[in-house]
């Protein structure tokens, strides 16, 4: 299998890292973007990364679909059935949502200044402050490493503490600062951290 991947995506990170927890065999192509059609390897029609090859079957997209089928190969960390399935996939859809605001948030604040649209960039600015303060109010149900709602919220930290620096989301909330570092000092973690100064 090949992942199209770049460690600074936050939806491909959690594909190497789920990956790895797994110990999945997998071939990991950082790719680069083309122009207007965007990510074109990997035959996903949106151009967008991850993009998970397989051997005799359709290429999938979208990296919770990614991380549902690479979580499907052994032993599945998202609970099958019940309650706690819809409180995971809950959980990564609100890490997904800190990815998404900062990707929205980095397009906006990266173009020239006579170009920013005030109300949208603030839109998106709320959005992190709000997705973050909801998981940092209930952090005490968060259980350690590394389940399938913890993948994207902490891709999703990272990523945030990339290019959305300014919301400092350590000081506002210590204890949801703790929790992340249980998770940093990882080896999985550190081996897929990209986010060094440029
Ligand atoms: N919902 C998608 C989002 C993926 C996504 O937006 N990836 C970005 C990189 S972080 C991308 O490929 N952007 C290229 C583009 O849109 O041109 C997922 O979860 O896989």
């Amino acid at each position: 299998m090949k992942l199209y991947c770049n460690p600074i995506s936050p939806y491909a990170r959690k594909a190497m890292i789920l990956a790895r927890i797994k110990d999945i065999d997998l071939i990991e192509a950082s790719v680069t973007k083309d122009g207007a059609n965007g990510y074109t390897a990997g035959d996903n029609p949106a151009g967008k990364i991850p993009a998970l090859e397989r051997e005799g079957h359709v290429t999938l997209m979208d990296s919770p679909v990614i991380c549902d089928y690479l979580d499907s190969l052994s032993d599945p960390i998202l609970p099958q059935n019940g309650e706690a399935r819809w409180t995971q996939l809950r959980l990564h859809a609100l890490g997904d949502a800190i990815s998404d605001a900062t990707y929205n948030y980095r397009y906006e604040t990266v173009r020239d200044a006579a170009l920013h649209w005030p109300e949208i960039i603030a839109r998106h600015d709320q959005a992190l402050r709000n997705i973050i303060g909801a998981i940092a109010a209930d952090v005490e149900a968060l259980c350690g490493p590394w389940e399938f709602g913890n993948l994207a919220i902490i891709c999703g930290l990272d990523y945030c503490s990339y290019r959305a620096g300014h919301i400092d989301w350590r000081a506002a909330h210590p204890p949801l600062a703790k929790w992340h570092a249980q998770f940093a000092a990882t080896p999985v973690w550190k081996e897929t951290y990209a986010y060094h100064a440029d």
